[in-house]
């Protein structure tokens, strides 16, 4: 693949309105907190639908900074694999918020790689109780994975998994900013 185009990257993004414990792909990205032992929203829906052995391996990892990333197995959850992503609280965008969620982009597929996945589906992460502005997390999500995909033939498949109407139509409004087709798989 050296010295080859850069690989089509949009081609391999799509967005999706619902639930992201219902991927049928290899790995899924939960958007945990350092702890890794559970919470609400989308870590929470993913727990209930992995089946308490998720719980049992999170407590053998010791946590995880925020901004980086750790893989288990998925369990009864259709996706063999959990990456398990903290993103930062939301504090006005000048405590490296940008930069850190960017790293979990980064670092989740990076380990998505390292594990032979194929397809991956995110959340959108920080973006609940964590407080992101949606417009901007949105841009930072499909910029920095369009850019990794460029790199990274292997994976085939990323699927944004979005709640609502609203973060639907924000992340394809960034989508077709940043050059992609929203609304259907490009
Ligand atoms: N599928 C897809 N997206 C979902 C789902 C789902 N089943 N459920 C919620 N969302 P949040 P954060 C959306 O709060 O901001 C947890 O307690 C939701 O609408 O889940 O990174 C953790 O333990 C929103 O757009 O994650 C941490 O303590 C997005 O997923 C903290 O929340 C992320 O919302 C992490 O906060």
């Amino acid at each position: 693949m050296s010295n080859s185009k850069p690989l089509d990257a949009w081609g391999r993004i799509e967005l999706r309105p619902g639930d992201i414990t219902e991927f049928d792909g290899d790995a899924i990205v939960n958007a945990a907190n350092s702890s890794l032992l559970g919470g609400g929203g989308v870590d929470g829906a993913i727990h209930r639908a992995a089946g308490p052995e998720l719980l049992a391996e999170c407590r053998t990892l010791g946590g995880c900074p925020t901004g980086q990333a750790k893989i288990t197995r998925g369990y009864r959850l259709r996706a063999k694999f959990v990456i398990h992503t903290v993103g930062p609280v939301y504090g006005g965008g000048r405590h490296g918020e940008p930069e850190l969620l960017r790293s979990c982009y980064e670092c989740s597929l990076r380990l998505a790689v390292e594990n032979g996945v194929k397809s991956i589906a995110f959340p959108a992460i920080s973006c609940g109780v964590y407080g992101y502005p949606m417009e901007e997390a949105a841009r930072i999500a499909l910029g920095t994975t369009a850019e990794f995909l460029t790199r990274h033939g292997e994976i085939e498949r990323v699927v944004f998994y979005l709640f609502g109407e609203q973060a639907m139509s924000v992340y394809s409004e960034a989508l077709s900013e940043l050059g992609g087709m929203p609304g259907q798989r490009a």
